[in-house]
Order: C-alpha cells, then sequence, then structure tokens
C-alpha cells in the first residue's frame, strides 16, 4: 500500500489537522476550533509556537495573560458556542501548564469541550531534569501533567510524533460527543513536538462534525410516557442539556401542550425567556418561591438535560412527595440513573419531541397549572421588590441587578458570572431572554472565571453586549484578561461589587455558628486595610473605569459606558450582609456536631432537624 504523506513535526500536524475540523452553523460550514490560546514557554515555543505561527492567517493565536485564565476564556467560548464549537490551549511545562489544571476540572464538571496541549518534559529524557520537571523518586513516567488525569475526559501524553494521529482522532470524538463531552489534555513532551514524521495526507482531510441526537430506546421511552400520563403534579427541571441541545423551542411547545411547569437550574437558565407564563424561574437552594413551592409537592419530575447537583435538588431535601418519580432525560447514563431516576438516555430535543407525541392529549390538571401561574405572580412581587431603585449607600446585590437590569434595555445582552453571593442573587432575579442569554459557571464555581469568562463569550458572540458581574473577591483573583480583552478589541462591561470580603462565605458562617473569621477584610488578621481601589487597577489595564456611590449613579455610568468602544469596568459598594430573602432553600452544609461556641451548637440541632428532610438513595 502507498499512502501519499507529508513530512512534518508533531507540533505541525497537530496545527495542521486542527483547521481541517470544521462544523456547520446555520447551515454554514465553519472551522469547529475558534482559535487557540498561547502563553510560551521553554516546553512549547519552540514546536508549537512555530507550527501556530505557520497557521496564524487561518487559525489565529491569542496570547493571554494567565493559563488558567486563557483557558477560562476557552471554555467560556465554548459554552457560550452551546458547544458547537471551541478552542485549544497551549502552555509551557510546569507552573504553565499546571496553571491550566483548575480549568480542566472547570470544563470536566461541566460538560464542556476544551483542547489543552500543555508541553512535558523529554521523552528522550537527555537533559533531565529539564527547567521545571517535577521529579518522582519512584516512577519514571511520572510528570506535572499527571494532574491533568482526573479532570480531563480523555488524556494521553505523546512521546512519539505518530501517536498524535489515534490521539487527535479520540480527541475530536470526546470533545463533539454530547454524552462525554469534556476537556481533553494531550500532553506534548517538548522534544517530540520538534521531530518530524511521514504524516499520511489523508489525516488532514477536511472533516466535519455535527451534533449527534441520540433517539430514545422504545421501552425507556413507554416507561417514561406512562409515568407522565399517571402524573397528577409533574414538573420539568430543565438543565443546561435544553441549550446545548438547543431544545428551547421543543421546550416551551412541550410545556404548552401538556400543561405543565418548567424551573430552571443555574445551567438550565434561559431555556425559556423569563416572560414565559410556565417559566416558574430558578430552583433549589437559589429558586424562586414559585418552583420550589411546586418541586415540593411534584409527583413526576421530568429532568431534562441537568445533572442533578445539590443547588438543584436543595441537597435531596427539596423534592417531599412520598411517591416521586425523577425521569432522566439525558444524553449521559451516569446523570439519567441519578437518584434511582427513571432512565430515558436520548438527546434533549429528540426525547422532548419523542414523549410530546407518545403522550397525546395529556395535559396536567388545570388546577396545577393554573397554581404554578399564581405562584408566579407572587414570586414576581417579591422579586420587583428586591430590584426597585434606592437611595441607599450600601445597596443590595438585588438592588445593582435590578439596575443593570434597566440599563441594558432592549439591547441583545449575554450576562456572566461565577461565583460569591452574585449566582444566587442572579439565579433568582436575572430576567433571562434569548436562550444562552445567562452564562453561569456553577458547576465549579470557581472564582476568577468571571473577567476571563467574559472575553470568551464576547469572542463567540461578538453582536452580543456582555455584562460581566463580579465581587470585589474573585475580581481580585484572577482579573487580568482584562488587558487581553483590550488587547482583543473585545469589550466587556464590568459591574464590580466591592463588600470588602468574601461576603456569602462570611454569611454561610454565621448560618452555621461561626464566628465573623477570615471571610470580610475587616475580619482577618490585619495591620491595615487594603482599600483598594479597583478602578484605578482596572485603568491601570487600559480600562474605561468607573467608581459610583448609589444606584442613579450605577444606571447613569451603565449608559455612559455603553457607548464606549473600550472593557469598562464600574465598581460600587454593596452590603455585604443584605440578600433575597423570599425563595430559597436549605443546602447541606456540615455543623461541627462538637463546639466550644454555643451558636455552633444551635446550628448543630437546627442542621440536624434538617437532616431529616433529606431524601437518601
Ligand atoms: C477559586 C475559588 N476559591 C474559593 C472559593 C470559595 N468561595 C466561594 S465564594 C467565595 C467568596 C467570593 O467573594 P466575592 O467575589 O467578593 O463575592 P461575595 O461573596 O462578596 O459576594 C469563596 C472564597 C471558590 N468558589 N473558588
Ligand atoms: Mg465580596
Amino acid at each position: 500500500m502507498s499512502q501519499k504523506t507529508v513530512r512534518l513535526t508533531m507540533a505541525q500536524a497537530v496545527a495542521r489537522f486542527l483547521t481541517r475540523q470544521m462544523t456547520i452553523i446555520d447551515g454554514k460550514r465553519v472551522p469547529i476550533f475558534g482559535g487557540v490560546f498561547a502563553i510560551f514557554g521553554h516546553g512549547n515555543v519552540a514546536g508549537v509556537g512555530e507550527a501556530l505561527y505557520s497557521i496564524r492567517e487561518t487559525l489565529p493565536t491569542y496570547r493571554a495573560q494567565n493559563e488558567q485564565g486563557m483557558a477560562n476564556a476557552a471554555i467560556a467560548f465554548a459554552k457560550a458556542n452551546f458547544r458547537r464549537r471551541f478552542m485549544a490551549c497551549t502552555t509551557s511545562i510546569g507552573p504553565g501548564a499546571l496553571n491550566m489544571v483548575t480549568s480542566a476540572a472547570l470544563a470536566h464538571v461541566n460538560r464542556l469541550p476544551v483542547l489543552l496541549l500543555p508541553g512535558d518534559v523529554f521523552a528522550n529524557r537527555r537533559p533531565d531534569p529539564v527547567l521545571q520537571q517535577v521529579e518522582s523518586f519512584g516512577d519514571g513516567t511520572i510528570s506535572a501533567n499527571d494532574c491533568f488525569r482526573p479532570v480531563s475526559r480523555y488524556f494521553d501524553r505523546i512521546t512519539r510524533p505518530e501517536q498524535i494521529i489515534p490521539a487527535l482522532h479520540r480527541a475530536m470524538q470526546v470533545l463533539t460527543d454530547p454524552a462525554d463531552c469534556g476537556p481533553v489534555t494531550l500532553s506534548l513532551c517538548q522534544d517530540v513536538q520538534a521531530e518530524a514524521y511521514d504524516y499520511p495526507e489523508s489525516f488532514f482531510d477536511e472533516k466535519v462534525w455535527v451534533p449527534r441526537r441520540i433517539e430514545p430506546d422504545l421501552d425507556e421511552l413507554a416507561t417514561a410516557i406512562a409515568t407522565l400520563k399517571a402524573a397528577k403534579k409533574p414538573i420539568i427541571v430543565a438543565g443546561g442539556g435544553v441549550l446545548y441541545s438547543e431544545a428551547s423551542a421543543e421546550l416551551a411547545n412541550f410545556a404548552e401542550k401538556h400543561g405543565i411547569p418548567v424551573v430552571e437550574t443555574q445551567a438550565g437558565k434561559s431555556s425559556l425567556p423569563h416572560t414565559h407564563p410556565l417559566n416558574m424561574g430558578s430552583v433549589g437552594v437559589t429558586g424562586t418561591s414559585a418552583s420550589n413551592a411546586l418541586a415540593e409537592e411534584a409527583d413526576v419530575v421530568l429532568a431534562v438535560g441537568s445533572r442533578l447537583q445539590d443547588f438543584t435538588t436543595g441537597s435531596w431535601a427539596l423534592f417531599k412527595n412520598d411517591g416521586l418519580k425523577i425521569i432522566g432525560l439525558n444524553v449521559q447514563p451516569f446523570d439519567a440513573g441519578k437518584h434511582n431516576g427513571l432512565p430515558l438516555i436520548a438527546d434533549a430535543r429528540a426525547g422532548l419531541n419523542r414523549i410530546s407525541s407518545g403522550l397525546g392529549g395529556y395535559k396536567a390538571v388545570s388546577a396545577w397549572t393554573e397554581r404554578a401561574k399564581a405562584e408566579k405572580t407572587a414570586w414576581l412581587e417579591s422579586a420587583d421588590k428586591a430590584t426597585a431603585t434606592t437611595n441607599a449607600t450600601l445597596p443590595s446585590d438585588a438592588q445593582v441587578i435590578g439596575a443593570v437590569q434597566r440599563a441594558r434595555g432592549g439591547k441583545k445582552t449575554t450576562l456572566v458570572c461565577a461565583a460569591g453571593g452574585l449566582p444566587g442573587e442572579l439565579h433568582k432575579l436575572w430576567q433571562a431572554d434569548a436562550p444562552g442569554s445567562y452564562h453561569m459557571e456553577y458547576g465549579f464555581s470557581t472564582m476568577g472565571y468571571e473577567v476571563a469568562g467574559g472575553l470568551g463569550v464576547k469572542l463567540a458572540k461578538p453582536d452580543s453586549d456582555v455584562i460581566v458581574m463580579v465581587g470585589d473577591g474573585s475580581y481580585m483573583m484572577l482579573n487580568s484578561e482584562i488587558a487581553s480583552s483590550i488587547m482583543l478589541g473585545a469589550k466587556i462591561t464590568i459591574v464590580l461589587l466591592d463588600n470588602a470580603g468574601y461576603g456569602c462565605i462570611n454569611r454561610l458562617q454565621m448560618a452555621t455558628g461561626g464566628a465573623n473569621f477570615n471571610n470580610l477584610l475587616k475580619d482577618t488578621h490585619h495591620v491595615t486595610l487594603p482599600g483598594i481601589d479597583f478602578a484605578a487597577h482596572a485603568g491601570a489595564m487600559g480600562a474605561v473605569t468607573r467608581k459610583v456611590a448609589s444606584i442613579p449613579e450605577l444606571e447613569a455610568a451603565l449608559a455612559e459606558t455603553a457607548q464606549e468602544p473600550r472593557t469598562s469596568v464600574i465598581v460600587i459598594d454593596t452590603d455585604p450582609l443584605i440578600t433575597t430573602e423570599a425563595g430559597g432553600h436549605w443546602w447541606d452544609v456540615a455543623v461541627p456536631e462538637v463546639s466550644e461556641r454555643s451558636q455552633v451548637t444551635a446550628a448543630r440541632e437546627d442542621y440536624e432537624k434538617a437532616l431529616q428532610s433529606q431524601r437518601f438513595g
């Protein structure tokens, strides 16, 4: 057999292969990789760096400031694209590589695709130990990059140039598979990056990847239909899978045709517009009173594309109906069978359509549907109160959310957030319209995702206004991709809520009987309080900045900075103690069984009572 070959280095083969992977979006063939984020060091500059240079016109390389930041931006790009397109990230060895491990875990938890290409030690071992090489005394095969193994859906170390052929095929399968989707790490030994090989030309043939829509198994489908037909009080939990399957229209039809209320998880919020009469809003620990009242009584829960994490299930104490049945409509069996669920392994869109056909004219009893609508009206009154304007010197997060909501007007916006007190408040209160307009990383809830994530979203959706809401703590942890956003002309608007510390953890500490200790800056071991000037800090990176002293000033600053072409940062001081009281649910956070503090002992008593509502098994 005489295969035509082309002589390339391993890194050149990777680069060329990436440019040949395509997908179809809105009927058009587009590259599936949106670009490569790169921070070079000795572990990748000569090999991967040279290769990326040669393809820079086809697949752009972006210089970031921090490896975790760039990988977070790449992951946000994939999430904003509903996993249909994604990016690659390349680093040097050692610290550069390990800075990406947190991001790998973030993508792993959230089931988001990203191709991580950390450099690795010399496969030939000749210069060992190379700068930044960790040395295991008992195992010659270990390198720092082994840390990626438990947080990658697929991991391979490339120690010979031809190994990249099956590794890249496998990588593409994982990145594009709706069930297995997650981070792929190909650890590229630095000498091998530069080694040449005669690659078959066919390896670089263009390939088009379109999402696989798995149809349900007929027996599982029959069980799901029979279960729903017998339901008196059904609800639908809309998870991230609804968005990734682009099944919003099908979900709306399903809910309307069968009169079933919909509640949304953090990843699933914006599956239906907030104005949809059957959208009850957020569910669980940060749920609306409407969603949670229905969830408590529901006899059948159709969970669509949800991991059913503890915030959704109120640590499994939310659903109180004795005869509760969960139907797990999910592409991934691991999720579909959770909590003794009746699995329905299928794509969300396909599954909803098939169940709906099978249900025929079934409708939930009208009293249930009407009750849902009344609960929603009551909730909206509470929400309006929480987000109304104020002249308070230290407004609440909810009041800031109200101002941002009013200022965005009718414009196409995407809201980005990840950690702190804001995710709970936004889950309850943010009025999401189009699918994907609410971008919350609450699978790993990674402080520092917000700014970098905003950059990734803007690269994915250049026509959308991107608003990042971030706490002072998260901002301090990782903010340097502000500089990247300015370099790339990718404008984001950052609203920074400064409550001088870790407000949400301070509240959690108090709720579990703890002393105010080490969360708010005033409660830390310190000689001087820093009094951080966030506007000056962001301004030094080139951002347009404003420090505002009230909600009306915030609204004015949002209107002004909307006219600016550059990334803008608006800082407002907020109250660390106020949250929206309406809605919400208990969350399982273990309180110490013995303590010198009477407050802890009292909190433990409440905790033990609350545990009695928890479903087990
Ligand atoms: C990387 C990381 N470290 C620690 C945590 C735990 N944590 C969650 S929220 C939070 C405090 C966030 O502070 P800030 O951004 O100021 O928001 P606030 O709680 O004040 O609203 C901490 C420490 C986390 N989620 N991520
Ligand atoms: Mg804070």
